[in-house]
């Protein structure tokens, strides 16, 4: 029987486990990245392990998220991980040089490798090829230290790319189109394999949309083969050398398969307030939008900025809507301002930003009241964008130039004739901005600047064996981690600091809660379906663990959240019969007993409702690794125990 090519990366790669669907495996990692806004959790985390030298066949660093620098904390973050970077192997890629998930892929990627990321876009490499999977800053630190990263076996998809797009329909509609069909929960515990004749029809950067924005069906990662136009890619990038051939063989089995026909695609756009809100302009209708912002690790490729300099070439911004455009790295920028097409967009009125997250993470150009903004990023939940009441809409570079210029949601097919937009044969390539680490020789003389921003992370005890506490929150379904810890220009600086950053723990829900939490110092929150859906952000975890949280008990988990919850000691929990969630009420006292038995054991949790007499069954299904870091009480202690 024939290999997928996931089956193929993994098996080369794994250390620990066996195949078989379903069951936990470890894999070596032979690359991390970082971001800045998960970095320096991540390098206290990794300081903490003790660990000299990073392990990784590479391991960078970028600042890309908190480039707004209001105060002091950011520029102190950025010098913090700079140091630690040259200290301990890591390679630097300092604020400007652009979007970690884009300048990893033109300058790092290779196919074939395994990479984890402190951000759940990681995925993005997926486009040339690499498994290439988001994850907790703690398992970023333990990979850098050489430790393997553990994911359960997953379930592969086939997605069939058959046609050919077209003219005016752009790889964002592929993902738009897939998320439309499978959900934000459809790619929970999956690989998303692309493969098929119209794989071919799509380059790099359109790849790598697809594979980006998989991070919203909640899937493990995506994938496409490594092909000619891959290897094409990684010439024009002067890294031909890295290059290799991959794809699934011709018999493979798949878990499932999905048909998409390119060339029956058409525009489309994820209305307010989640990615797989999908409709066709037709169906959205007459829609008067304030803003355009293009850019995001989604769609902020050179490709994608020609395609809009073309659209507004000789143009203007129509007076009511205000265009931001943020291209995703210096290379991108640089490129544009070589070949004129910075001078198109400027000239049409585009307000150019620098090579960052920005706007994507509500780092400024927050919307107007009740704003409507038209977006090319990967994430339209609620608040987001910094403002409660704005109404996002997720739609490709076409769309969103197209309608910049409207002042309406704008189907891009009514330009007309599309000329052809080709990738350069070779990109400028200038990497001054990433500095290399220390040599191991003089890594010693090399000081950590920590600023005062920068506190102590909390750990967690070692597993209780009771826990009697009220339930602090109770929400709903799809919760996402911009909910349980908000992002944004005001709450991102307090990264580093888990004591300051917690007090907006769940402020876009309830802001008494974090209050409220401290205040009964143990506590239990009640969540739906898809809990902790979104961002790899383990101060989603860290947060309520600093709060007091013991326990988490919900319908069901997204994949990253539950990791970070693990990692950080805090119970994650399941209602055996989904319909009982109804039964808690905020504020009820509940009782567990024998929790360290039923962990080990994965047996059932009785948990007694104290305030309403009611028994509730529970479920807590961890793998050996997962029960043993649960009984350390998370992964720093676990680490530190076997690393004793
Ligand atoms: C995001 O897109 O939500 C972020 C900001 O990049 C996060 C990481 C973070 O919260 O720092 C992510 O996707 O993991
Ligand atoms: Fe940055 Fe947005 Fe990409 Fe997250 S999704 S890495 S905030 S650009």
């Amino acid at each position: 029987m024939g290999l997928t090519l996931t089956e193929k990366i993994l098996k080369a790669h794994v250390v620990d486990g066996e195949f078989i669907k379903g069951s936990e495996i470890g894999i070596k990692i032979d690359q991390t990245l970082t971001q800045d806004a998960t970095g320096t959790m991540a390098y206290l985390e990794f300081e903490a392990m003790g660990v000299p030298r990073v392990k990784t066949e590479r391991s960078v660093a970028y600042i890309d998220h908190n480039t707004l620098q209001s105060g002091f904390e950011n520029a102190d973050d950025h010098r913090f991980i700079g140091s630690v970077c040259k200290k301990h192997g890591i390679y630097f890629s300092r604020p400007g040089n652009g979007i970690c998930h884009q300048v990893h892929l033109e300058r790092f990627g290779i196919p074939g490798k395994t990479l984890i990321g402190s951000d759940s876009h990681t995925p993005t490499g997926g486009g040339i090829g690499m498994i290439a999977i988001g994850a907790g800053g703690l398992d970023v630190a333990v990979a850098m230290g050489g430790g393997a990263y553990y994911i359960t076996y997953p379930k592969i998809v086939k997605v069939n790319l058959t046609g050919k797009l077209s003219p005016w329909v752009a790889a964002k509609d592929v993902i738009l189109e897939v998320l439309r069909r499978l959900s934000v929960k459809g790619g929970v515990g999956k690989v998303i394999e692309y493969c098929g004749e119209g794989v071919k029809t799509l380059s790099v950067p359109e790849r790598a949309t697809i594979t980006n924005m998989g991070a919203e069906l909640g899937a493990t990662t995506s994938i496409f083969p490594s092909d000619e136009i891959t290897r094409q890619f990684l010439k024009a990038q002067g890294r031909e050398d890295v290059w290799v051939e991959l794809s699934a063989d011709a018999d493979a089995v798949y878990d499932e398969i999905v048909d998409i026909n390119l060339s029956e695609l058409v525009p489309l756009a994820a209305c307010p307030h989640s990615p797989d809100n999908v409709k066709s302009v037709e169906e959205i209708g007459t829609l008067k939008i304030d803003q355009v912002c293009i850019g995001s690790c989604t769609n902020s490729s050179l490709l994608d900025m020609l395609k809009v300099a073309h659209i507004l070439k000789g143009k203007t911004v129509h007076p009511d809507v205000s265009l931001s455009i943020a291209p995703g790295s210096k290379q991108v920028l640089n490129m544009l301002a070589q070949n004129g097409a910075l001078s198109i967009l400027i000239d049409a009125g585009a307000r150019i930003l620098e090579s960052a997250c920005g706007p994507c993470i509500g780092m400024g150009q927050s919307p107007n009241s009740k704003g409507i903004s038209l977006r090319t990023f990967n994430r339209n939940f609620e608040g987001r964008s910094g403002t409660k009441d704005a109404q996002i809409y997720l739609v490709s570079p076409e769309m969103a130039a197209v309608s910049a210029l409207t002042g309406y949601l704008t189907d891009p097919r009514t330009l007309g004739e599309m000329p052809e937009f080709k990738l350069p044969e070779v990109f400028t390539i200038n990497d001054n901005m990433i500095v290399p680490p220390e040599s191991e020789a003089e890594m010693d003389s090399v000081e950590i600047l920590r600023g005062p921003n920068i506190k102590p992370f909390p750990v967690s005890e070692a597993l209780v064996d009771s826990i009697d506490a009220q339930v602090s929150l109770k929400v709903g379904d799809n919760i996402t981690t911009d909910h349980i810890m908000p992002a944004g220009a005001k709450i991102l600086p307090l990264r580093s600091n888990i004591p300051a950053i917690s007090k907006f723990c769940f402020a876009v829900c309830d802001e008494e809660f974090s209050e409220r939490a401290l205040r009964l110092g143990k506590s239990i929150i009640v969540g739906g379906s898809n809990y902790g859906q979104g961002s790899s952000r383990e101060h989603a975890a860290l947060a309520p663990l600093y709060l007091g949280v013991k326990a988490v008990l919900v319908k069901s988990f997204a994949r990253i959240h539950r990791s970070n919850l693990i990692n950080s000691g805090i119970l994650p929990l399941t209602f055996a019969n989904e319909a009982d969630y109804d039964l808690i009420s905020q504020g009820d006292e509940l009782v567990m007993t024998n929790i360290r038995d039923a962990v080990a054991n994965g047996k059932d949790f009785e948990i007694l409702d104290k305030t309403n007499g009611k028994t509730i069954i529970a479920k807590c299904e961890l793998s050996d690794r997962a029960k043993a870091i649960m009984a350390a009480g998370g992964l720093l202690n676990f680490t530190r125990e076997s690393l004793k």
